[in-house]
């Protein structure tokens, strides 16, 4: 039997630049929201040295950024911090447990061959195994295993890959996982990976293959997907979505053949999280909005304090007149301003009003009735412009056309929308 400890989606160096207060717990070092994420990882490895587990594996997104276009590496803070955490870990376990640590789709500059857990490696490289999306690429192009072998247990590694993105690499890349990636009848067989969705970054074959326990990241819910299968869900409190998670990591005893023993141990949240839900409509006027929005956060009038202040979020539905909207932005900008001085414990003051239905204001209706009225009918009007130009490719002219009346009716018909409040993906 092996005793293994499987933490995940720890994030680290997960800044916030947007609705938030301009508020360091250390002067100029490092913001509260960026240190909760060192403290989720602080916790983590705190367990793994307290359960003696023989192994302790770490799923994907260890680092949050550099993700998608933002190409900003971890800050000095959160690498120093990491690196110290990892060394306190290895010293009071005797530098006996090997780390496993594999990519997710955040911590890499995914166009250039080249991730920061790189850099874990080069600071221990006897204790930390790491695999990276670059090396599962050059795995598929070569036909070659993916694992990590010791006397007891093998691993079989999957850092992130979006191969259901194109069908040819969907092909590819399940024809590496059957030729490569399957159990090892003798041995204790475990595998890592980084993905959720079935088909797109998480291979069925991986669920179905017989591995003796398989360990998953990306999803930040914690939950047992199958038998010997559990998304192990983030460390830290992450999207809004996450505001009433339990966090934790898994002990899980794993033996050859036999159902492992999973057990949760729970991260405590250092940061709490609240979302309001506020439903819009039309007979609300700007003045009654702004007191039930200060009504909302009456509970936080008291002196900042950055170890309890609030992560707030006010989630918008509902239909209100788009003039009156542009009224309540500026009263929610003003309320912020007022929520950033000390006198609110709230550390990030945001809302989302992407599903709210705004519609135009009438003096704007109006001057669509006057355009009507000028042209008779726009699409014939822009069907005539496009015959005037006598394209000879007579299959293009009807495509123009077509994509021409589908604008026009689109701008005439459709309610405006602004676009859609960013929170990140896992
Ligand atoms: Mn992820």
């Amino acid at each position: 039997m092996v005793k293994i400890l499987h933490i995940s989606d720890t994030h680290i160096s997960h800044r916030k630049f947007r609705n938030v207060k301009d508020s360091w717990k250390i002067h100029n070092r490092v913001t509260w929201i960026e240190e909760d994420y060192c403290l989720g990882l602080k916790q983590a490895l705190d367990i793994a040295a307290e359960v003696k587990c023989d192994y302790l594996v770490h799923s994907g997104d260890f680092f949050d950024i550099p993700v998608g276009r933002n190409f900003s590496g971890p800050s000095e803070y959160s690498r120093t911090f990491t690196i110290t955490a990892l060394k306190k870990f290895f010293e009071i376990t005797e530098f006996k447990i090997p780390l496993i640590i594999i990519d997710g789709n955040h911590g890499t500059y995914l166009t250039r061959n080249y991730s920061t857990i790189e850099f874990l490696q080069a600071a221990f490289p006897k204790n930390i195994h790491i695999f990276t999306n670059y090396q599962l690429k050059d795995a598929i192009r070569k036909n070659t295993p993916l694992t990590l072998e010791f006397d007891d247990v093998k691993f079989f590694l999957f850092p992130y890959l979006k191969f259901g993105r194109l069908e040819n690499w969907a092909q590819e890349y399940e024809k590496w996982l059957q030729n490569n990636q399957q159990p090892d009848p003798e041995k204790i067989s475990i595998a890592v990976a980084h993905g959720m969705e079935r088909g797109m970054d998480l291979h069925e074959l991986i669920l179905n293959y017989k591995y003796d326990y398989v360990a998953l990241g990306h999803d930040h819910q914690q939950r047992k997907i199958k038998k010997n299968a559990w998304q192990c869900g983030s460390s830290a409190r992450y999207t809004f979505a996450e505001r009433n998670q339990v966090k934790g990591v898994l002990e899980v005893d794993v033996e050859k053949g036999k159902e492992s023993i999973v057990k949760t141990v729970k991260i405590e949240s250092v940061r709490s999280m609240k979302q309001i839900d506020y439903t819009l409509n039309a007979d609300l006027t700007t003045v009654g909005f702004e007191k039930e929005i200060r009504n909302k956060i009456a509970e936080f009038k008291n002196k900042f304090d950055g170890d309890t202040a609030v992560r707030f979020k006010i989630k918008f539905d509902g239909a209100v007149l788009l003039s009156n909207w542009w009224g309540m932005e500026d009263i929610l900008n003003e309320i912020q301003k007022e929520v950033f001085t000390d006198k609110y414990n709230i550390l990030e003051f945001r809302w989302d009003a992407g599903e709210v239905i705004k519609r135009a204001p009438v003096s704007l209706q109006k001057g669509a009735k006057l355009y009507d009225y000028l042209i008779e009918d726009p699409v014939v009007d822009f069907e005539r412009y496009i015959r005037s130009l006598s394209l000879e490719n007579e299959k293009q002219a009807k495509q123009f056309i077509e994509i021409g009346a589908k604008v026009i009716e689109e701008v005439f018909t459709s309610t405006m929308s602004s676009t859609i409040d960013e929170e990140e993906v896992e």
